[in-house]
């Protein structure tokens, strides 16, 4: 890792990685180049900043005069509260999950690539709902391109795994074999390489699905053996429902966002139907931005209720925002 990285830098390289648009891109990618300490230790990734950052103003330049889209691949709009990715072989259960997790009907059913493109469907989770994509199958001879994309923006992938089938040992082979060789790729944590941007590792569950089906326990045995990986695991029957509400609260707790519901200043009562979902860490001003931009330039103050501070403290826009906060902004 480069010394002294800012933490604007980081902030901005993790928006990066994120990014579903090419604007947002680029934007970052300027602010990384603008931030990163200008010594012979960065001049590598300088230079690699450099390059990305020509390649997306072309690009976009391409698309304003109306050019051919550069297919950059799908990017499906951020939802709720963060967005997961299912990730797995044919037919390892990974529809009839996001069916249980969420009110979609995806099809589910015993033949491979019933899923055709990437889905996404709503998760609810108490008050807020996190965004899942149910995916076509990765195998030996398929990988559908959009799914680097998605991996990559996504702040969570489930890794499903077939425990129902010997195939399903397979298939999970497989899978890992083929992301192994791409620059999207699985890791207990997100980050991007410190030597490629463009490399970059998204934060992997392992799901071990059809834990009803015979001989489940002996498949998964078999499975630490032959692949032991550091990945979070969950042991789950779609069909039943069996321990998935375990994962539902694990799928939002990855998301490490807090809830903040805003009140105006005349109203009683703060709008409890749709609290603001914002990084765990993050700042009255930056949450004050994803209200409307007009409140993160004029915003003079808040008064807050909450677990952290007495009822209708007066707050400025370095104060750390917690779960459930009820926040007034005064402009
Ligand atoms: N026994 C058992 N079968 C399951 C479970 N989850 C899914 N299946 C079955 O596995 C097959 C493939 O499921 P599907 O969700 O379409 O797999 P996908 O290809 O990964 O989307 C279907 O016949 C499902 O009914 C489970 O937990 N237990
Ligand atoms: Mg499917």
């Amino acid at each position: 890792m480069p010394a002294n990285l800012t933490a604007q830098y980081l902030k901005a390289e993790e928006e990066y990685r994120r990014a579903t648009t090419l604007d947002e891109e680029l934007k970052c990618l300027q602010v990384m180049l603008q931030e990163i300490p200008k010594h012979k230790g960065t001049d590598h990734l300088q230079a690699q900043l450099k390059t990305k950052i020509a390649k997306a103003k072309r690009e976009l330049a391409g698309e304003k005069t109306g050019g051919k889209k550069k297919s950059r691949g799908l990017r499906i709009p951020r939802q709720g509260a963060g967005t997961a990715i299912l990730l797995g072989g044919p037919n390892a259960g990974k529809s009839q999950l996001v069916a249980r997790l969420t009110n979609a009907s995806p099809e589910v059913a015993p033949y491979p690539f019933t899923t055709t493109v990437p889905a996404p469907a709503m998760m609810p989770w108490e008050d807020v709902a996190v965004q899942l994509i149910d995916t076509p199958p990765i195998t030996a001879d398929y990988f559908d391109a959009l799914l680097h994309g998605l991996t990559r923006a996504a702040d969570l992938a489930l890794l499903v795994v077939d425990l129902g089938s010997d195939e399903g040992l397979e298939h999970y082979q497989a899978v890992l074999e083929r992301l192994s060789k791409t620059k999207t790729r699985l890791a207990a944590t997100s980050y991007l390489d410190d030597r490629d941007v463009g490399l970059s590792y998204t934060q992997t569950f392992l799901v071990c699905n059809k834990i009803d089906a015979a001989d489940a326990s002996v498949r998964l045995e078999l499975l630490h053996e032959l692949c032991p990986l550091d990945f979070p695991e969950y042991h789950v029957s779609a069909l039943h429902g069996t321990w998935l509400e375990d994962l539902r609260n694990a799928i939002y707790a990855a998301m490490d966002v807090v809830r903040v519901y805003t009140k105006l200043p005349t109203a009683k009562e703060p709008d409890r139907d749709r609290p603001f979902t914002v990084r765990r860490g993050s700042t009255l001003l930056e949450m004050a931005g994803q209200v409307h931009k007009d409140y993160c330039e004029g915003l003079k103050f808040a008064r807050v209720w909450g677990a952290a501070v007495h009822d209708g403290t007066q707050v400025k826009g370095d104060y750390v925002l917690h779960d459930k906060d009820v926040v007034e902004l005064h402009m």
